[in-house]
């Protein structure tokens, strides 16, 4: 290891957590919420897990007051939370209802109030229900339409007091659970109609920062990317361009897209080949093209590691089989992996032997957060606003009330430090706000997945009596926000 002396964050550098709404808010079907498609999907015997839902969560509706004043005394400098659209619009494209935009102005307020700046995601995963059975969700082109209703009067509502916008959050992670795998709503497992509704997602997503910019001049917006760098697992060139095949597939089609307008032509030549390509009019590429967020907010959790495919025609062996079903980081158990994946054999995802894992069998890497950091920086040129990272952990209400969580702090710690060296590199960061301020809902792992640095007494079983209890990390978080080292 060389010797690097390490540049200092910025004064100003937003030291935040992060949540979203379905994750944490509760109340789900309180003063005039509609349905959203997780409230749905989270009923269906065997989609999540023991059945576990954002019903109550941990009923921050009732409980930002005392959430936000955790944050404050914990010294928080910001602090992500996504809006319900189905809160703002309960069918998605309809009346817009006052008591919903009365929640987050009073916690947007309220935040204000003990100078912490909100980040607001758009859309984290919870499109209305309506909108599913009106147009089929984003399958079409008229959900753009009532998205940018929605934005247009968050924007109104909000645009005075919020300076950092989050469009959407992971379009990647999304997309393939909610189209390929069926594992997140619309449940679905249909590789054309995933392309062709991401494809849709794109589209709203530019024509929401163009909204955003007439409205908002002097805000920030970008959306969210569930980032992940490739490794090859080894020097063999061939390795090497599965590697960069990986990276074309599972970073490239949606950066490339954000921040240039253009799809890359190695993904969507494959993807024409296989007549599984999403249809781009003229006029898309136009407004492709027109949108540039101000900033790229970057998830990171781990990446993947590739080999090359050994077969030449993926539908031959069922050993890998095995192996596709890794291509998707946040994968649960696909059932028929070859018929979801057909235009991913050019990549093959191992594990790589290097890394630990968590107790959910994520792979620990904070090199490899350094590594994202600089990639995406150096290819696209835009200040970067860490909007996720955090360990997700079973931790253990102590008999005197105290979490000792010290292997979240030594995942904070070292995830930090390599971001540190980023920033060092050269870097422009806006940000970093870990995942999450409490304990939340885990969407497909219940209430025992816990990322917090706020544990919160609940459980699977129930919501017993959700009092909030600083971890261990809490303090140490607090210590070094004060620091700001
Ligand atoms: C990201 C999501 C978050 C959060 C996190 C942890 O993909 O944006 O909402 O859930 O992952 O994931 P999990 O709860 O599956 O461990």
């Amino acid at each position: 290891m060389y010797y690097q002396k390490l540049k200092k964050f910025p004064k100003n550098f937003l030291w935040g957590a992060a949540s979203a709404a379905y994750q944490i808010e509760g109340a789900f079907d309180e003063d005039g919420k509609g349905p959203s498609i997780w409230d749905t999907f989270s009923k269906i015997p065997g989609k999540t897990f023991n059945g576990t839902n954002g019903d109550i969560a941990v009923d921050h509706y009732h409980r930002y007051k005392e959430d936000v004043r955790l944050m404050s005394e914990m010294g928080l400098k910001a602090y992500r939370f996504s809006i319900a659209w189905s809160r703002i619009i309960p069918d998605g494209d309809g009346e817009i209802n006052s008591e919903g935009l009365k929640f987050y102005d009073n916690l947007i307020n309220e935040l204000i109030r003990y100078h912490i700046e909100p980040i607001v995601t758009l859309y984290h995963w919870d499109i209305p229900q309506a909108l599913q059975d009106k147009y089929n969700g984003w399958e079409s082109r008229k959900n753009i339409q009532a998205f940018k209703k929605y934005c247009q009067t968050v924007f109104k509502a909000f645009g005075d007091r919020v300076k950092y916008w989050v469009t959407f959050n992971e379009q990647n992670v999304f997309t393939a659970m909610g189209y390929r795998w069926a594992s997140h709503p619309p449940n679905i497992s249909d590789v054309k109609r995933m392309y062709a509704a991401n494809h849709i997602v794109n589209l709203a997503n530019a024509e929401a920062i163009n909204l955003f910019h007439q409205m908002v001049p002097q805000g920030k917006i970008g959306p969210s990317f569930g980032y992940g760098p490739t490794y090859p697992i080894t020097a063999d060139p061939n390795d090497v361009l599965a590697a960069d095949n990986a990276d074309d597939f599972n970073n490239n089609w949606w950066l490339d897209v954000y921040c240039r307008g253009t799809y890359p032509a190695l993904v969507m030549n494959h993807l024409k080949d296989l007549g599984i390509a999403p249809e781009v009019t003229l006029d898309d590429k136009k407004l492709l093209k027109s949108a540039k967020p101000d900033f790229l907010g970057i998830n990171y959790y781990h990446g993947g590691t590739f080999q090359q495919n050994q077969i030449e025609h993926p539908d031959k062996t069922s050993q890998h089989e095995k192996d596709f079903s890794k291509t998707d980081p946040y994968l649960m158990q696909p059932k028929d992996t070859q018929a979801q994946t057909p235009e991913m054999a050019m990549f093959n995802n191992v594990e790589n032997p290097y890394l630990h894992k968590t107790q959910w069998g994520w792979e620990i890497d904070s090199v490899g957060f350094r590594i994202t950091l600089r990639r995406v920086y150096e290819k696209y040129q835009l200040p970067i606003m860490v909007t996720e990272n955090g360990l997700g952990a079973h931790d253990k209400l102590e008999g005197n009330n105290e979490v000792n969580d010290q292997y979240r702090i030594d995942y904070l710690q070292t995830h930090i430090t390599e971001m540190q060296r980023a920033l060092t590199d050269g870097v422009d960061l806006l940000g970093y706000c870990a995942w999450s301020f409490t304990d939340l809902l885990s969407w497909l792992n219940g209430y025992k997945k816990r990322y917090g640095f706020v544990y919160v007494d609940r459980d699977d079983n129930g919501p017993k009596n959700l009092t909030r209890i600083p971890k261990k990390s809490f303090y140490w978080y607090r210590d070094f926000i004060q620091k700001n080292s």
